[in-house]
């Protein structure tokens, strides 16, 4: 997600942030450099004005020219620019409390991620103690009302479903039926169409006013760039809308709708879509977003992704082993396992201040890991315990079993020492931090 920008912005930086003293034509240089950054990620032309106008007045200020690392205070201007365009804050839900039945209406056009979406954002809700209905509301779309049920039943949320053509009456039964088993969350799925028209708009104003939600969420494929702009704007003007989900942000290199909707339409993105599975949604956070378009990597989305797969017991108990340097290679074992549940070291690696932008060859880090693991595996549970009986025989012995050679497996455990002193004196200090670099550092 977002490497094509992010590849324009540390070019960008790279060839200004290095200089100890800076002129205004190197600003003049760098700011055109990020306009065609902004033009080519599709971000929209007034958005890229205001934005080229406001950091050239900004950077071309005595403070910064005449500052210590004028480089720097260019990157802090451009990147306090880039949060305040997405939305400086994270919008969480307006949900009311358990008592009080909370309606969530999804909005969309067809196949930008309606019904995925109804299904992850049950599965976060459900996570988080709530008690979640879905309504299947598109009664257009053969099998729709299926593919909600599936899904329903895959993340463990109830479909409320109707034998009917008009989604107000599945609205109304499913309220009634949410009153009666206490239900304090009803997510409304509704139909698509290809295009904005009356029918649909008309359609949906009627459910609206039947469900009258808290939060009517429209969902936006982001790979459509600025089309997925105006339709957040006909949307709101037609119904009313109270923030955006950017679905498929997974797939999106280039940014351009997440960098516009803000300050076009004035509504918050809440959520982005990262993956096809229940799982697969995050909240919005503009600074780790602005961060990630200008290759500052986001070490808290990292520790964040690596706490849900690690759980907090375990990650105790790993942090005491680190701290008595009982950390060993069956650790070590694991943790290969567990990063390879976190998606490609790439995505993760690109979190990281400092190497974001800089890793191209993905393939390369995953072979490692392979042969990490194969090496790993070619030991004796004896030696995983304890690497220091690992010697020269044996070290032969692993290389053949796991078709690697002896300097392979050399480097695997010269890079086992020298991660497990790291990563002692990191967990002693500062902990979650820590198993985010040490991750980091086994790639
Ligand atoms: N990679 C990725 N795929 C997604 C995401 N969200 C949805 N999809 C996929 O996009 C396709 C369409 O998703 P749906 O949820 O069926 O979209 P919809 O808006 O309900 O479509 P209609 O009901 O036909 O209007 C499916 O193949 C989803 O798996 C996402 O965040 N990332
Ligand atoms: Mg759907």
């Amino acid at each position: 997600m977002l490497e094509k920008i992010t590849e324009k912005f540390v070019d960008v930086f790279r060839g200004i942030s290095g200089k100890s003293s800076i002129s205004e034509k190197n600003v003049d240089e760098a700011v055109e450099q990020i306009k065609m950054a902004l033009l080519e990620a599709d971000v929209n032309l007034r958005v890229v004005r205001r934005f080229v106008n406001s950091t050239l007045e900004e950077a071309k200020g005595e403070k910064v020219l005449r500052s210590v690392s004028p480089g720097q205070q260019f990157v802090k201007i451009v990147h306090d620019k880039m949060v305040a365009l997405l939305g400086d804050e994270n919008q969480d839900l307006a949900l009311k409390g358990p008592d009080t039945l909370s309606v969530i209406l999804l909005l969309g056009l067809q196949g930008s991620g309606k019904t995925t979406t109804a299904a992850k954002l049950a599965y976060r809700l459900k996570g988080k103690g709530r008690k979640v209905l879905l309504a299947a509301c598109d009664l257009v779309r053969p099998a729709a009302v299926e593919q909600l049920s599936v899904l329903g039943s895959q993340v463990g949320v109830p479909v409320h479903t109707e034998a009917t053509k008009d989604p107000v009456q599945v609205v109304n039964a499913a309220l009634a039926r949410a009153r009666r088993e206490s239900f304090d969350t009803l997510i409304v799925d509704t139909a698509g169409r290809l295009q904005i028209d009356e029918a649909l708009m008309a359609e949906l104003a009627r459910v609206k006013e039947a469900a009258k939600p808290l939060e009517s969420l429209l969902v936006a494929d982001s790979m459509t760039g600025q089309a997925a702009v105006d339709i957040a704007k006909s949307f709101d003007e037609k119904i009313g809308i109270t923030g955006v989900i950017l679905s498929k942000f997974d797939s999106d290199t280039r940014g351009g709708a997440a960098l516009s909707l803000k300050s076009v339409t004035g509504k918050a993105i809440k959520f982005i879509g990262t993956s096809e599975k229940p799982d697969g949604l995050e909240p919005f956070y503009p600074d780790r977003i602005a961060n990630r378009i200008l290759g500052m990597g986001d070490i808290v989305s990292l520790v964040e992704k690596a706490q849900t797969v690690y759980d907090q017991k375990e990650a105790d108990a790993l942090e005491k082993k680190l701290a008595q340097e009982n950390f060993t290679l069956e650790d070590y074992l694991d943790q290969l396992q567990k990063m390879k549940k976190m998606g490609s070291v790439k995505s993760m690696l690109d979190m990281i201040p400092g190497l974001a932008g800089q890793v191209d060859e993905d393939k390369i880090d995953l072979d490692e890991m392979k042969y990490e693991e194969a090496i790993l595996r070619s030991m004796t549970r004896k030696e995983r315990l304890n690497h220091l009986i690992i010697g020269p025989s044996r070290r032969t012995r692993i290389a053949r079993g796991s078709g690697t050679s002896v300097a392979q497996v050399n480097r695997l455990l010269k890079k086992f020492e020298k991660s497990r002193l790291m990563m002692k004196k990191m967990v002693s200090s500062k902990g979650k931090a820590a198993m985010a670099k040490y991750l980091a550092g086994s790639k």
